[in-house]
């Protein structure tokens, strides 16, 4: 299980402690916060209540099912997907703080500043990750990002957000997500460790439960899609049949649902899986809002994630919704598919 740290914060936050208060004490440790990046979370974390008041009552509410349309992925749209997307582009794009925001169902960057707006934030978001597993009861995700403008001066003079917002992970000032599953819980990072939190329906308020969480750096449990196998890399094929030996003794645990899968892993350790396949030469999960973020997190959490060759972090985006395949997890799982990746078979007996 996670280790739990000492709240650095508990001086500050006695009791009870929401996100919002979290946020705003993580701020005072850094003097140039302006208190513009808990007003632009609080958007988040106010369209994720909705949103999980939403999905708990899909099937009682005519929310199931898909709306008709294909999103720019090509991918059915469904109800609580254009709701989860609606939801967020209001409540992030009231922050005067955002320039621009970007979604996995909008083709292009919605460029705010085109309204005089001179926000610093780009905020990239799935808005409902695995929402084609809502109709029976799957857990489902939201995942975001945030990057901020470089630095131009003023920042109405040049620029051009559709090309800004193509920076690497590393450059994301904070990730995280909401897990609608049996509790609705929030994992954010702003690069000071990864905190979670828990929906208390009672109050409406996200409350703390876990801070600075560290994934275990070994468990012998792999999540992937073993339907996809016979076209994955030899490499990869090699990996599986090697963790399927006595020897090596892996169990197997896949939801379908990405943060699900990557929530249990963050918690319990393990390695995600998603390599490049006939039907995905270049992976599956988007890298700039898929990704990035839980790559952002596993590392503050003491984990890795690879494209293969490549750790996530240090891909430079060439477009807004390119897909990467993706490795990521306990430190030591990464590292042991890694050997296989470089040829190196499996680690000694
Ligand atoms: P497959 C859901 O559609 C999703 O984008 C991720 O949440 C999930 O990890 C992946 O696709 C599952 O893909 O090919 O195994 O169905």
């Amino acid at each position: 299980m996670a280790e739990k740290s000492g709240s650095p914060y508990q001086e500050l936050l006695p009791g009870l402690v929401t996100v919002q208060q979290h946020i705003i004490a993580n701020q005072r440790r850094h003097a140039e916060a302006t208190g513009e990046f808990s007003f632009l979370l609080s958007g988040i974390t106010i369209a994720t209540k909705v949103l999980a008041s939403k999905v708990r009552k899909a099937g009682l509410v005519d929310i199931f099912g898909a709306t008709g349309e294909q999103n720019v992925q090509g991918e059915t749209v469904q109800k609580l997907d254009r709701m989860a997307n609606d939801l967020l582009m209001h409540c992030i794009g009231y922050r005067r703080s955002v320039g621009a925001l970007a979604s996995e169902e909008n083709e292009t960057v919605v460029d705010l500043t085109e309204t005089g707006r001179t926000g610093k934030y780009l905020v990239l978001f799935d808005p409902l990750d695995g929402s084609s597993n809502i109709d029976v009861n799957i857990p489902t995700g939201t995942i975001f990002s945030i990057l901020v403008r470089p630095e131009r001066g003023e920042w109405q003079q040049g620029g051009d957000v559709h090309t800004e917002i193509l920076q690497p992970g590393l450059k994301q000032v904070a990730a995280g997500y909401v897990l609608y599953s049996s509790a609705t819980t929030l994992v954010y990072t702003t690069g000071n460790g990864v905190h979670q939190f828990v929906l208390d329906p009672e109050i409406g308020a996200y409350v703390l439960v876990a801070e600075r969480l560290q994934v275990p750096a070994r468990k012998k449990v792999y999540s992937v899609n073993e339907a996809n196998s016979g076209t994955f890399p030899k490499e990869v094929q090699d990996y599986l049949a090697w963790t399927k030996t006595e020897a090596a003794g892996y169990s197997s645990r896949y939801v379908g649902s990405f943060v699900a899968d990557f929530h249990r892993i963050l918690m319990q350790g393990g390695l995600f899986l998603y390599p490049p396949t006939a039907k995905a030469p270049s992976g599956k999960l988007r890298l700039m809002y898929e990704a990035n973020p839980m790559a952002f997190l596993i590392e503050q959490a003491g984990g890795a994630a690879l494209d293969g060759p490549q750790r996530i972090l240090e891909k430079t985006p060439k477009k807004l919704h390119e897909r990467t395949p993706l490795y990521i997890g306990s430190k030591g799982e990464v590292a042991i598919l890694q050997a296989f990746l470089q040829g190196k078979g499996a680690p000694p007996a």
